[in-house]
């Protein structure tokens, strides 16, 4: 890792202003997928703090971490969750229908990660191609039949895609653009490769789910902003591109998913839901700093109910197992400082994750079979997002499980 490798952010990523105000302060933390291979490996912890822009209402991370140190070598394999893959059959059944012109034409999915997403459309008879920076995964996709580009998406990559592949009739980016800093370029990127008639579909954690749910444990540096639809109009109406339309969708503790087409294709209206989403959101109060201010004092409640939690379970002599050894779960453990003192191990599925320890915290990632054979009278699920799969999975323990988000509680 370079020595340095961040920067901070002086100006609003989509609108410019200089007004940006502090509103949660998660102190430092360590990189939420960077998992440690032994325990005498150092590790750098860099300042988690979200700041509000005055201006545009965007929330956004005080600094900008080098993406290359993130994503080119990547842990987290989209298609370890059923959940998620059966979400998948259905956004690309949505933007098909959203997009009859598309017919069985090119197909791209923006940081494709394992080619789950793709594997969707490709049953639906599209050719597809994935573009990701994590080369681990592009080489996993490509196994898969996914032909994979292994590249940061860019203006300048979208052009060369575009010569060589010809403009693509429908872009998906999902669970991306809130790691994006340069926000214009990849618009730009977008307006250069899509077809005519194409769509792009974006879906992003949504900021008002976020706000609502305390989901403060989403934080951590790969996700440079939390959007409301607001910011997006006007960012990508400087590039020739509409929204046309928007859906929430549960996914990841509430997702927004937004059509975007060219605002010269007429062929395609703007539905109604564009303009209730924005009155949605000024009449919600988010265009002000009150909601955040409030998220954060109840960030701290968690904090406090969960340490109290942990330490009255271990008190009666009882075991914590953790499940999911999520990004986000290396949030809230770093942010409340639970480690091994309460929580003995944490099982995931992903091959890529288990035998490692976490960041900061350092508890052992075990797979299934240590789950199995150990005593657990308490599960504590760190992807909340994910709880009914992964009750599902463990009712054979009998274990009580234990979720931190939206509260403290025991289930
Ligand atoms: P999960 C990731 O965050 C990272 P994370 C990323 N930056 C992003 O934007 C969000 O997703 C959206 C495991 N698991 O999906 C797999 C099982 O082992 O909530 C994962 O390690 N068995 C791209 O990491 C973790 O839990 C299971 O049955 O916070 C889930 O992580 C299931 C359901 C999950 O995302
Ligand atoms: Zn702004």
């Amino acid at each position: 890792m370079p020595l340095n490798p961040y920067h901070d952010v002086k100006s609003c990523r989509t609108c410019g202003g200089q007004k940006l105000t502090k509103y949660l302060d998660l102190g430092l933390s360590p990189l939420a997928n960077s998992l440690v291979k032994d325990k005498a490996a150092p590790e750098s912890s860099f300042p988690l703090v979200v700041l509000y822009c005055e201006d545009c209402s965007l929330s956004q991370l005080s600094i900008v971490v080098d993406p290359a140190v993130m994503f080119r070598d990547y842990c987290y394999r989209s298609s370890i969750s059923q959940t998620f893959i059966k979400h998948c059959d259905e956004l690309a059944a949505a933007a098909k229908q959203a997009c009859p012109a598309a017919k069985n034409q090119l197909v791209v999915d923006i940081a494709s990660n394992d080619g789950t997403l793709l594997q969707a459309f490709k049953k639906k008879g599209h050719s597809v191609l994935g573009v990701d920076p994590a080369r681990n995964l592009a080489q996993i996709a490509e196994a898969a039949g996914v032909p994979t580009v292994a590249e940061f998406w860019s203006s300048s990559l979208a052009q060369s895609l575009a010569e060589k592949h010809g403009r693509a009739s429908i872009i998906t980016a999902t669970n991306v653009f809130a790691h994006v800093d340069r926000v214009d370029d990849f618009a730009l990127g977008i307006s250069k490769f899509l077809s005519k008639d194409g769509i792009f579909v974006v879906e992003f954690p949504y900021l008002v789910d976020f706000i609502e749910h305390t989901e403060f444990d989403t934080v951590y540096h790969e996700h440079l902003s939390y959007f409301l639809l607001k910011p997006l109009v006007s960012l990508f109406s400087r590039f020739g591109l509409e929204i046309f339309g928007v859906q929430e969708v549960p996914i990841h503790g509430g997702s927004l998913r937004v059509f975007i087409k060219h605002a010269d294709n007429a062929a395609i209206a703007v539905q109604p839901n564009v303009k209730a989403t924005l009155s949605k959101e000024e009449s919600g109060g988010y265009h002000t700093i009150k909601p955040y201010r409030l998220f954060a004092d109840r960030a701290q409640v968690i904090r406090k109910d969960l340490i109290a939690l942990c330490k009255q379970i271990k008190a009666e002599g009882q075991t914590i197992i953790g499940y999911g050894a999520s990004a986000k779960g290396n949030t809230l453990l770093n942010f409340c400082q639970i480690g091994t003192q309460y929580i003995d191990m944490i099982i995931d599925d992903t091959p890529e994750k288990r035998d490692h320890l976490t960041p900061g915290q350092r508890i052992p990632i075990r797979s299934r079979e240590a789950l199995d054979k150990a005593r657990c009278d308490y599960i504590l699920i760190l992807p909340w997002n994910f709880k009914d799969e992964i009750m599902r999975k463990t009712a054979n323990v009998g274990a009580k499980y234990i979720v931190a988000i939206p509260r403290v509680t025991v289930l």
